[in-house]
């Protein structure tokens, strides 16, 4: 099993207000049409979900349900642009799926695609632990983040490998859901073991990325 997350600020323009990157999309589709057996895919919220929950917030049903469907829509382009690309992909929305139907739809030949969303507990759902979950109930192998970084900076440089003992540089997006470091945080609460890595998002990475090779930094757990 494998768990891919691209992030939003690869399918989107992160300045923008719901600007949706054709390219990069057409380009990660391309990648991920070459290869998606025993693939979970899940992809941030971007310039859809981040900006309204900035504007409304998550103070009512009302506001709740407007990040839920910025969300929703940025999923279903993605997934339109794979089915364009010969992919059966199945958008899930987390703020009301049934997570227990995703072993059924791998199993049946679909790509399941999920996404940072809402939940009716008024908490946002980043795409980060919604793969930490995944990867943990799937006991996934390979867990790939798609970023717009080439990886774990210490120092000024990309690093191959990341350990627990070293300090990630401090930057990269900051938004409802936080910064690489908080990326790591995640990965390093997993409640399970496998091969992470954190890459650019772009065909060739991805595409080494579902063969199984290294890429950009290797999160070591
Ligand atoms: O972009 C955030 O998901 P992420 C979800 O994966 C919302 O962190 C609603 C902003």
């Amino acid at each position: 099993m494998k768990v891919l997350k691209v992030g939003g600020s690869v399918i989107t323009h992160k300045d923008g207000f719901e600007s949706f990157n054709e390219l990069a999309i057409e380009e990660i589709c391309s990648a991920i049409a070459e290869n998606y057996r025993d693939l979970i895919l899940i992809h941030g919220a971007g310039s859809f979900g981040h900006p309204h929950v900035k504007k409304f917030g998550l103070k009512d049903p009302l506001s709740v349900a407007r990040i839920h469907d910025a969300c929703v829509r940025l999923n279903e382009r993605f997934c339109k642009k794979l089915l364009d690309f010969n992919v059966p992909a199945i958008g899930i929305h987390p703020f009301t799926c049934d997570f227990s139907k995703i072993s059924e739809i791998l199993q049946k030949g679909f790509l399941p695609v999920l996404h940072g969303d809402v939940n009716s507990n008024f908490e946002i759902i980043s795409g980060d632990d919604l793969v930490v979950k995944l990867a943990e109930d799937f006991k996934a192998e390979l867990v790939g983040f798609a970023t717009n970084v080439d990886g774990i900076y210490v120092n000024g440089k990309v690093v191959e490998k990341f350990t627990r003992d070293l300090r990630a540089d401090s930057f990269g997006e900051s938004d409802a859901t936080g910064s690489m470091r908080r990326k790591i945080e995640r990965i390093f609460g997993m409640k399970h073991t496998c091969r992470v890595f954190i890459f650019r998002g772009n065909w060739e990475n991805v595409k080494k990325f579902l063969s199984g090779k290294a890429i950009g930094t290797e999160v070591i757990l």
